[in-house]
């Protein structure tokens, strides 16, 4: 019976998902302003139905943008009429979601039974990582909790796991991944930066002095609706699942909602748009229940925000160019970090203010947080830097997790280290 209900389900899966064949990703490099400007134009072409995975900002960072098969022809003239060098990166993205699946459904055989037996190498779906947090809690129930801090705009839980070795009112660490729904890397190391906080813990001294001093509060599926629809339906899915009134386009940008900067340029009142800020400021209630948390807290001392992907650390500003008052000291421990992560396997990231480094974007996670007061504000940019993008392999799970544990561990350590 459960075998004929299994695959009903992968059937139903397999019928009603979005498929992209013959849709590639072009990793273009802009030599001047001029094709910049180009390229802002083609992606107001709605018709195209283009969905740029990085913005154009300026000749210093590529643009990748995936093109359906309708509309390859089109855009590749227009790059050859205009000069504009470009190659491809993905050659035929559903080749490599087939990939993507067939690895998932290889590991899904064996249903874990402890988080011993969780198989970290593979992304999983929502129910999967909440049994993953159910296990976690129940195998140490002294160390870790789990909190419902609200309920997504669909009506799922939204989890945070609690690390904690007593006291009362403990300064706390946040860390959120999963906020952009087809950021799969994100959940996938959050999940193993879980169990090896329970791994480490009475182990590793530098983990256990934080442990000490400081509750982890981990977010990590912090778009639930998102992500789950992103393996029922579409793979590419970005933002939230709300239903725009007076709109058929779903979904509002969870990182454009917040309310510091809330409706600057870099974030879109199009409902239709991936950078769509929403009706009003903290809208949508996965950032509301985010907001209510850390206000209610009211002693978080470091805010790490998990996005994929490009290899960066950003601090805030991302609505201005204004240096925050802390950009000194944010941007030596910014130094620290990556060169701690690129010690590992040699992966490169960038850092810099989130307007300086990547693109101007308003309503962002770690400008509300800072504001809030929380000085260690950070935005982490994954991998890769432009061989996969959003779906980077499985096999670079592990690997890209120990790496940004690494950076985590510095920031962390810096902020128990430097009392405010
Ligand atoms: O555009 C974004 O929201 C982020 N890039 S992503 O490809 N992951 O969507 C970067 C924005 C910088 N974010 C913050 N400073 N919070
Ligand atoms: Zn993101």
């Amino acid at each position: 019976m459960r075998g004929l209900l299994v695959l009903a389900a992968l059937l139903l899966a397999a019928f009603c998902k979005e498929r992209f064949e013959g849709h590639q990703v072009l990793r273009i490099t802009a030599k001047n302003d001029a094709e910049i400007g180009l390229l802002k134009e083609l992606s107001k072409q709605e018709d195209l139905g283009l969905d740029f995975w990085t913005d154009p900002v300026d000749q210093s960072l590529p643009v990748d943008i995936r093109v359906p098969f309708h509309s390859l022809q089109g855009v590749r003239a227009f790059l050859g009429y205009h000069e504009i060098h470009y190659e491809i990166m993905i050659q035929d993205l559903q080749d490599l979601l087939d990939k993507e699946q067939r690895e998932m459904m290889r590991a899904r055989v064996l249903q874990p039974r402890s988080t011993d037996d969780y198989d970290y190498e593979n992304y999983h779906t929502l129910s999967e990582i909440n049994s993953f947090m159910d296990m976690l809690v129940q195998e140490n129930p002294k160390l870790v909790s789990k909190l419902v801090i609200g309920q997504s705009y669909e009506g799922r839980a939204l989890n945070v796991l609690k690390f904690s070795t007593g006291g009362t009112k403990r300064p706390g660490i946040w860390i959120d991944t999963g906020i952009h729904a087809r950021e799969w890397i994100t959940p996938a190391s959050g999940t193993w930066f879980a169990k090896k906080i329970v791994t480490e813990y009475g182990h590793d001294p530098a983990l256990t002095a934080i442990l000490d001093k400081f509750d982890i509060f981990l977010e990590l599926v912090t778009n639930p609706d998102g992500y789950e629809y992103t393996h029922s339906s579409n793979r590419m899915w970005r933002k939230t699942r709300r239903i725009n009134s007076g709109s058929s386009c779903i979904g509002v940008d969870p990182n454009r909602n917040w309310g510091t900067g809330y409706g600057g340029a870099g974030s879109s009142s199009n409902p239709c748009s991936e950078t769509y800020r929403g009706p009003g400021a903290y809208s949508e209630p996965e950032v509301k229940a985010i907001v209510d948390f850390t206000k209610s807290h009211g002693n978080l001392k470091a805010f790490l925000t998990i996005h994929s992907y490009s290899q960066m650390m950003l601090y805030p500003y991302g609505d201005t160019h204004k240096p925050c008052v802390d950009e000194a000291e944010l941007d030596e421990l910014a130094l620290k970090a990556s060169t701690a992560l690129e010690s590992l396997y040699g992966t490169k990231y960038t850092y810099g203010s989130t307007f300086n480094t990547i693109y101007q974007a308003s309503g962002v996670t770690t400008d509300w947080a800072y504001d809030e007061g929380i000085k260690y504000s950070y935005t982490f940019e994954l991998r890769d830097d432009g061989h996969y993008g959003f779906v980077l392999p499985a096999d670079q799970i592990i690997p890209t997790a120990q790496e940004t544990w690494l950076a985590l561990m510095v920031i962390m350590e810096h902020t128990k280290n430097n009392p405010y």
